[in-house]
């Protein structure tokens, strides 16, 4: 596997790739042109201007999240032929530097979502917690204001304040997509899109949904082994592939997360680990990535990937915000605990590869 950080680009994150190249064992970084509207083209000498930056520090810059996809593609509209073109630009021009994989989600209206993005754990720290009853009680409005306000002056992929100033027409324009059309939707999009990716060499890795159950009532397609099973079926294909998710599969314990790893094995093209706290009420904590401080079996995670010779890219997905850096870290996204994560994940990893010697 290919250890990877997920930093937001110059200007755009507290964390530099100087702080980057200081944590063992990162060969690459997982980025994206932020700024950038779903269906817009990614102009190639941005997409170069990265790469020289990552170079710099001998990074690559082979995986890309995210490319988002634009809300009509997801609803079905007439104009997602010309959005499908526009993203399929993207994906040649990104082909050009030598990105290999492309992480993405089809979850509409929102990205992931938590009701508290600085919850205390217990120990001084805090993270990003999710209460089911936060989010039954109320409009999807005044949550969209809650997260907003909660991140202040960061932005939040996949929370972008003009596209859900009117949340309410959005849902609307969802109305009639169920699980059944959004998974014909994805179809539509992955049967344009995968045949480019098999000539450019670009694996599509979609991320689960998350939480990964239905949430203001949208449809949820990514959420458990049944559905991927489904979803990858839709083009039954290498190049579609999957972002292996703990934290947004965890949340629901009936997720067998070692399982999937096995089954799914050289179709998960990117994995992201974390640790995740369940309640009964259905509410869940972020956590380290230490296997007794969540219901996540992380040992067993990178065990199953071990087991597999998983060559894909892997990285730290959320972490909590230690030692005050929720000040001025994106939230989830802090250094500390991802640092942290990474060196719990190789400490399993290095010791299955001396095992085996
Ligand atoms: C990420 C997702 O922060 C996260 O949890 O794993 O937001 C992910 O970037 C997107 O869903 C992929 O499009
Ligand atoms: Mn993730």
């Amino acid at each position: 596997m290919k250890m990877t950080w997920r930093w937001y680009g110059e200007g755009n994150d507290s964390i530099t790739l100087n702080h980057i190249k200081q944590i063992p064992g990162v060969e690459g970084v997982v980025w994206a042109l932020h700024d950038l509207a779903a269906g817009e083209v990614w102009p190639l000498n941005r997409i170069q201007e990265v790469k020289k930056q990552a170079d710099q520090f001998k990074f690559n810059i082979d995986v890309v999240e995210s490319v988002n996809v634009h809300d009509d593609i997801k609803i079905g509209l007439d104009t997602r032929d010309q959005l499908i073109d526009n993203y399929i630009e993207t994906i040649r021009n990104l082909a050009t530097v030598g990105v290999k994989v492309i992480c993405y989600n089809f979850m509409p209206v929102f990205d992931w979502t938590r009701t508290d993005l600085y919850k205390p754990v217990g120990d001084g720290s805090n993270a990003l917690f999710f209460e089911n009853a936060v989010v039954s009680n109320q409009s999807a409005q005044s949550m969209i204001e809650k997260v907003l306000e909660g991140a202040g002056d960061k932005t939040m992929p996949g929370w972008e304040p003009e596209r859900l100033k009117d949340v309410e027409k959005l849902f609307e324009k969802y109305k009639d997509v169920d699980d059944e059309k959004l998974m014909e939707n994805c179809k539509y999009f992955l049967e344009r899109i995968i045949p480019v990716c098999k000539e450019v060499g670009i694996s599509m890795a979609i991320h689960p949904d998350d939480p990964p159950w239905p949430i203001f009532g949208i449809p949820r397609i990514i959420n458990n082994a049944e559905n991927i099973r489904k979803f990858l079926k839709l083009v039954d294909e290498k190049e579609n592939g999957l972002t292996l998710c703990t934290g947004s599969l965890g949340a629901n314990p009936s997720n067998d997360i070692p399982a999937m790893i096995r089954e799914f094995g050289d179709r998960i093209h990117f994995a992201h680990i974390r640790n995740v706290k369940t309640f009964d009420n259905g509410d869940f904590i972020e956590t380290s990535h230490r296997e007794q401080d969540g219901n996540v079996p992380v040992v067993e995670v990178v065990k199953a990937y071990h087991e597999i010779g998983f060559k894909g890219y892997i990285r730290p997905d959320h972490g909590r915000h230690l030692w005050g850096e929720e000040s001025n870290c994106r939230p989830g996204y802090g250094l500390y605990d991802r640092a942290l994560g990474i060196m719990y994940i190789l400490g399993v990893w290095d010791t299955l590869e001396k095992e085996m010697k």
